[in-house]
């Protein structure tokens, strides 16, 4: 079934010139972009985006993370994109995710108070749903 699912190349990827790097393996596995745009989040943002995740121990440094530059936020589109963008993306931490893998290949995590793991993908067509109408409500 064709699905979009929303990718964000979190603070550390943009910074680190990793933009491209993952619209290309999106692009190269067959993907198609909806939506590219460099924004800025803000902290009510980040409060719907990552609103399981409020109280948790890690969320306070997570977004501040988020809030350290600019995020490319992107829609993508595609046959089962949702799990294939996960697959893609690794899992969470990158020490452990696997070698192919945007976060296995590209990331690292030693010395930080959240993970840094390049990118964010959507894990449910529900989320997806939400993320969408989150960060590009015009959809
Ligand atoms: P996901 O991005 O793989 O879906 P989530 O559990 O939804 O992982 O967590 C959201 C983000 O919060 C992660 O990508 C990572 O940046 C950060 N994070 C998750 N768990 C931890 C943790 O235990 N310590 C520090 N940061 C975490
Ligand atoms: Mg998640």
């Amino acid at each position: 079934m064709t699905e979009r699912t929303l990718i964000l190349v979190k603070p550390d990827g943009v910074a680190r010139g990793l933009s491209g790097e993952v619209l290309r393996r999106v692009e190269a596995k067959g993907y198609t972009l909806v939506a590219v745009e460099l924004r800025r989040a803000t902290p009510e943002l980040l409060a719907d985006h990552y609103a399981e995740h409020v109280g948790k121990p890690f969320y306070d440094p997570l977004v501040e993370f988020m809030l350290s530059g600019p995020v490319l936020a992107v829609v993508a589109e595609g046959e089962r994109v949702i799990e294939g963008f996960r697959v893609m993306a690794g899992t969470t931490d990158p020490t452990t995710a696997a070698p192919g893998s945007i976060r296995g290949d590209l990331a690292r995590t030693w010395d930080l108070p959240v993970i840094h793991n390049i990118v964010h993908g959507s894990d449910s067509p529900e989320s997806a749903e939400r993320e969408i109408g989150i960060w590009f409500p015009g959809i």
